[in-house]
């Protein structure tokens, strides 16, 4: 029995949800909404300390971190591996897996938060409302991501996350000229991982990505978003397009 608590299917949520999708499991799709802070409601902090989307729960365990937790669904369900199976090929899955968690992740999230953050939910409630809400917050770490958030992220944070962003383009652009897929032979999580941040780069970075820049990039994002697994992950969200809506990530608050 899998229970996915996800947000919508961009993102960290989005990688999970893609890779259930890709591996044919059966699994119940349980929506937090992250605009309405539910992801801090008590059931959900019971599993989870800080209250973080994507959970999955599998036979009452309750597994977190979308890079351990895709792996964990190769292992623990080894049909249709999304994991390499040479030594050398997991190596860049999981290099790939690290560049979004360390930086990729978080600087696309920002962008998006700056774009899109304040349209829905609680980027919506005037700043008085949203500082009391942010405020009953019950785990500290997510007060301290949103009280930033609700300030509005400052110039020279916004300017590192562009150039972070330039940065990951480059590399990912650079490896689709020589390959078809960013690790080994086949798609696989490093895909899946990369994807669900970079389908927001033509909206929200049109200097940078688009098919006059990044050509290999662009045919690569869109093989992914045509893939039949992905389809379905992209349709289990709540608003028209997922790449339009943003909520600021953990991991800024996490390492700065
Ligand atoms: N380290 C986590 C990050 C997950 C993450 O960024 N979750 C977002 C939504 S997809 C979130 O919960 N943000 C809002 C919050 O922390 O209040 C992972 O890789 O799974």
């Amino acid at each position: 029995m899998l229970d996915l608590y996800h947000w919508e299917p961009n993102g960290a949520s989005g990688r999970v949800l893609i890779a259930l999708e890709e591996k044919g499991l059966a699994y119940s799709s349980c929506y937090v909404d992250v605009l309405a802070f539910e992801q801090y409601r008590p059931e959900l902090l019971e599993l989870s300390e800080r209250g973080e989307v994507p959970l999955l729960v599998h036979d009452g365990a309750a597994y977190t971190e979308a890079s351990y937790l895709c792996e964990f669904l190769d292992e623990a369900f080894p049909s249709r591996p999304l994991l390499p199976s040479d030594a050398r090929g997991r190596w860049e899955v999981r290099v790939w897996q690290k560049a979004v968690d360390d930086g990729f992740a978080a600087s696309v999230s920002e962008l998006a938060w700056q774009a899109y953050g304040g349209a829905r939910g609680v980027g919506a409630l005037a700043p008085g409302a949203l500082c009391a809400a942010v405020e009953r917050i019950p785990v500290e770490e997510g007060r301290e991501l949103w009280r930033a958030a609700a300030a509005g992220l400052g110039e020279e944070q916004l300017a590192r996350a562009r150039s972070r962003v330039q940065e990951a383009v480059k590399k990912i652009e650079a490896q689709l000229t020589s390959a078809q897929w960013l690790a080994g032979a086949a798609y696989s999580l490093a895909d899946v991982a990369v994807f669900p941040y970079f389908k927001y780069l033509p909206e929200l970075c049109p200097g940078l990505v688009s098919d006059a820049a990044t050509p290999h990039a662009m045919s690569w994002m869109r093989a992914v978003a045509a893939r039949p697994a992905v389809r379905s992950a992209l349709a289990r969200g709540r608003v028209v397009d997922p790449f339009t809506v943003a909520a600021p990530g953990p991991e800024q608050v996490r390492w700065g």
